[in-house]
């Protein structure tokens, strides 16, 4: 089994996802927190592309958060059982990534706080809408929406939706603007999530950050 060791700031951004997998699929890994102020102007200068996330494999380093997820998932069996499962998780994928880099990216480093509440009711009441149609859509064609995206256990995408839930929920639902807070069947699947247990403990255990 190779050695894992995550490079990323001290929050959870976009570094969260590749924790999950490794946590859901109990694989030990180096969790190493840059400070940005103290760490980051030498740390960075070691990093392929001088950014993170990094994820180090028995001492050689990748980056690209998304070609991470991808990877780990492939390795600890989350991608689905067929090309076609890992077509409706790449799709949900992208969803989180677009929605993240698009809209919450935006929103998260608007100054103004009044312009900030203003554009989370904005993404709220038109942005997010065809999102969720488009995620309960595709849940609801597996197990009627009983269960996980695809097959019959939990893969990457299933994480990456609760991932972008829990997001959501923390820094808009603190404003009264979380955009899932209408989706039963979206809350259930989260739910669904938070209760395995290697997810629930490491919701427990990682550090209370922003983001
Ligand atoms: N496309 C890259 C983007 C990496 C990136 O921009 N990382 C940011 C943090 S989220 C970073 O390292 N910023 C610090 C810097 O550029 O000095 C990915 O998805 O990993």
């Amino acid at each position: 089994m190779p050695s894992y060791k995550l490079y990323y700031f001290e929050v959870r951004g976009a570094a969260e996802l590749a924790r999950l997998i490794m946590k859901q699929a109990g694989q030990d890994f180096e969790d190493i927190r840059i400070n940005g102020l103290t760490e980051w102007p030498t740390k960075k200068l070691e990093m392929p592309l001088n950014a993170v996330p990094v994820l180090e494999v028995d001492g050689k380093k990748f980056c690209q958060s998304m070609a991470i997820v991808r990877y780990l998932a492939r390795e600890f069996d989350l991608m689905g059982s067929n090309n076609m499962e890992a077509l409706v998780i790449e799709e949900l994928l992208e969803i989180f990534t677009e929605i993240t880099v698009k809209h919450l990216m935006k929103m998260y480093y608007e100054q103004d706080q009044d312009k900030k509440v203003e554009k989370m009711k904005e993404f709220k009441e038109t942005g997010m809408p065809p999102y969720i149609k488009l995620m309960e859509k595709r849940l609801m064609e597996n197990n009627d929406g009983k269960g996980f995206y695809v097959g019959d256990k939990v893969t990457v995408a299933d994480l990456a939706i609760y991932n972008t839930m829990f997001n959501f929920k923390k820094w808009m639902g603190k404003e009264g603007q979380d955009p899932f807070e209408g989706s039963t069947l979206l809350n259930a699947l989260y739910e669904r999530v938070a209760l395995l247990p290697n997810i629930a403990a490491w919701a427990k255990a990682r550090p209370e950050t922003d983001m």
